[in-house]
């Protein structure tokens, strides 16, 4: 079974559809990590778990962060393939579940990307968080001594024995390069996959803050990951 952990923090727009269309598929796991959303998700999502027995919500009512959400989903899930994606719809479902399929193609960790041949951006970020991510990821390059194009895009799916092996302890949106960094530091095989994306105009990162907070997550995993 794959258990798909889906984000959300003020995503009364678009987590309902969301869920709606993760309903297609069978064989699904459901874990809804909803953090202090002050609309109506958790109203949402708790309509759609009454109907749904696959799905969880897993709510708290502290801002947590991106990493420290995923780390409480995470902990609920029950399937042998474990993923996340986020619940601003910027990602189809089906994406998710093509990104998981590599994993039964022999991947430990596949990567969604938005930087491959076949990737499509049918709505792009505006101009400072283009600027912000090519920052980031020269940084993530250069620190992290990997080859992934897109670290921060937020649709993952990985082994269990992936998720069993490496500890990640930054809360926020660093969790994403410090899974791809201690997963290549454990020698499993992290394969790439193009995906559709659409920018959504609820961006929760704040660009100053979580971007001086991420640089300190990759200066931290740099330490560990060398170390
Ligand atoms: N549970 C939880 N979700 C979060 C938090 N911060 C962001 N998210 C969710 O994580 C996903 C990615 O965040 P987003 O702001 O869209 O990042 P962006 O697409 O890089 O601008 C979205 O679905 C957000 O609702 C948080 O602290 N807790
Ligand atoms: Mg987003």
């Amino acid at each position: 079974m794959i258990s798909v952990v889906i984000l959300a923090h003020n995503e009364a727009d678009e987590i309902g559809g969301l869920l709606d269309e993760f309903s297609a598929f069978e064989g699904l796991e459901l874990i809804i990590a909803e953090d202090a959303s002050t609309d109506h998700t958790p109203d949402i999502v708790q309509e759609f778990t009454m109907h749904n027995s696959n799905a969880i919500l897993s709510s708290s009512p502290v801002l947590a962060g991106k990493g420290a959400a995923l780390r409480r989903g995470l902990a609920l899930a029950t399937g042998d393939v474990l993923g996340f994606i986020d619940g601003d719809a910027s990602i189809h479902p089906s994406d998710f579940m093509r990104v998981a399929a590599t994993i039964e193609q022999g991947a430990d960790l596949a990567v969604g990307s938005r930087k491959l041949p076949g990737s499509i951006i049918a709505i792009s970020q505006p101009l400072s968080r283009r600027l912000s991510g090519f920052i980031y990821r020269t940084l993530a390059h250069l620190l992290l001594d990997t080859a992934i194009r897109d670290f921060q895009c937020g649709c993952k799916a990985f082994r269990r024995e992936v998720w069993d092996t490496i500890t990640i302890t930054c809360d926020g949106f660093a969790f994403d390069a410090e899974l791809i960094a201690k997963a290549h530091r454990e020698g499993f095989n992290i394969v790439e996959v193009p995906i559709t994306w659409s920018n959504t105009a609820s961006s929760k990162v704040r660009l100053t803050r979580d971007t001086l907070a991420m640089l300190r997550c990759l200066m931290k995993t740099r330490a560990e990951v060398r170390g």
